[in-house]
């Protein structure tokens, strides 16, 4: 019997997560939530979080019950809320509404809620049932739990190489290594980020836009990344070609110039360390400004600065089946020679065919 349950929860919250699902290009820097009310059998209401400042998924699906939802189940993804943040308690409304089990899958790491929201349902007589399909609930909210759990956003960076493992020409030519099916999926990843992450050399070599440009038409009115460019020598000018696209920019700096700036360009001052940017210091600061995950694209420089500091979440590499030679430029620079129980350990996560690229997906090995 007890299996039976555990089939149904099973059936139930899997529904849940695909609703939650929904809302990943559009509830940075919320969590995607779904939630679905069943009784007897039957789903009599479904909701998913949209986008901040709008209804939690709860009060979605409660609106669908309606009265039915007394003496029924709900199936979360996230726990509940407690607090009054932006909306009101969603554990108040779940209690009102007459429905006697929840089952949910993560509890919220929120600080604010993290099991708060269960202790209140269960002072209800709420009975509740926790950790179900957990590994995919937090696997859709990767980023949203680790800047809840270390105030750092998650870290992706991704570089193109060829098979001997260069990033570009003796004179700096790149464009384009890996294959147009790479570059697009690109772009997939560009949009599921809060921010897009890059440096004044970056742009400076290769003049991009750092925008999201996915081809499904569905996509294209998802809202656009941050874009954060690295600039501690006030090298970006008002002229650069990606000023142009009107999605916010964030110029991090170590002093502001005195340009006239369009509205969504920003200047950010952070301390810096010998003259740079402090990198340990931008991350905190990113995540204090909620973002809850980084997408970087930038030159072998700060890739190797960034492996070194062990800062990276994951390394996304597009390897094309070209050999560059080894007058070209290389992914990984040490300004030392080191012997071989010296070097840096990743690990292998997953690897896939992109066209005729591959793509594959490490990340450190963390001591
Ligand atoms: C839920 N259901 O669908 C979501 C939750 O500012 P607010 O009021 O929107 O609250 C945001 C916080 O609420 C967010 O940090 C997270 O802890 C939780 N999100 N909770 O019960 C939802 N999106
Ligand atoms: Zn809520």
């Amino acid at each position: 019997m007890r299996d039976i349950n555990k089939q149904t929860d099973i059936f139930y919250m899997k529904k849940a997560i695909q609703l939650a699902k929904k809302g990943q290009y559009t509830t940075q820097s919320n969590p995607n939530v779904g939630c679905i009310i069943v009784k007897n059998n039957k789903i009599i209401g479904i909701g998913w979080h949209i986008k901040p400042n709008t209804n939690h998924a709860e009060i979605n699906a409660l609106n669908m019950a309606g009265n039915l939802a007394y003496q029924g189940t709900a199936y979360i993804s996230l726990e509940p809320c407690s607090h009054f943040g932006k909306t009101p308690p969603c554990c108040y409304a779940l209690v009102q509404s007459g429905i006697t089990r929840i089952v949910i899958s993560a509890l919220d790491p929120n600080p604010c809620i993290s099991g708060n929201g269960i202790k209140y349902l269960k002072k209800s007589n709420i009975k509740i049932t926790t950790g179900i399909l957990l590994k995919q609930s937090k696997k859709i909210n990767y980023g949203f739990f680790k800047r809840m759990q270390t105030n750092i956003p998650w870290i992706q960076i991704k570089m193109a190489t060829s098979i001997d493992g260069k990033i570009a020409m003796h004179n700096g030519e790149s464009k384009w290594i890996t294959s147009p099916k790479s570059i697009q999926d690109v772009h997939k990843f560009r949009l599921l980020s809060t921010a897009i992450l890059s440096t004044s050399q970056t742009i400076m070599i290769d003049n991009p836009l750092l925008t999201a440009r996915p081809q499904q038409k569905n996509k294209m009115n998802y809202p656009q990344p941050i874009r954060i460019i690295i600039d501690s020598k006030n090298k970006i000018q008002p002229y650069h070609k990606f000023i142009n696209e009107l999605s916010t920019i964030w110029l991090i700096r170590i002093k502001k110039d005195n340009n006239f700036w369009p509205n969504h360009v920003k200047q950010i001052i952070l301390p810096p360390y010998k003259n740079k940017i402090n990198l340990i210091k931008l991350f905190n600061y990113l995540g204090q400004k909620n973002i809850n995950a980084i997408w970087i694209e930038c030159g072998a420089i700060l890739f190797s600065k960034l492996l070194y500091l062990n800062i990276i979440d994951e390394l996304i590499i597009y390897i094309a089946p070209k050999m560059l030679g080894h007058l070209s430029k290389p992914l990984y620079i040490m300004n030392k020679k080191i012997r071989l129980h010296e070097t840096l350990q990743l690990k292998f996560k997953t690897i896939k065919f992109i066209g005729s690229d591959l793509r594959i997906i490490l990340t450190p090995y963390k001591k």
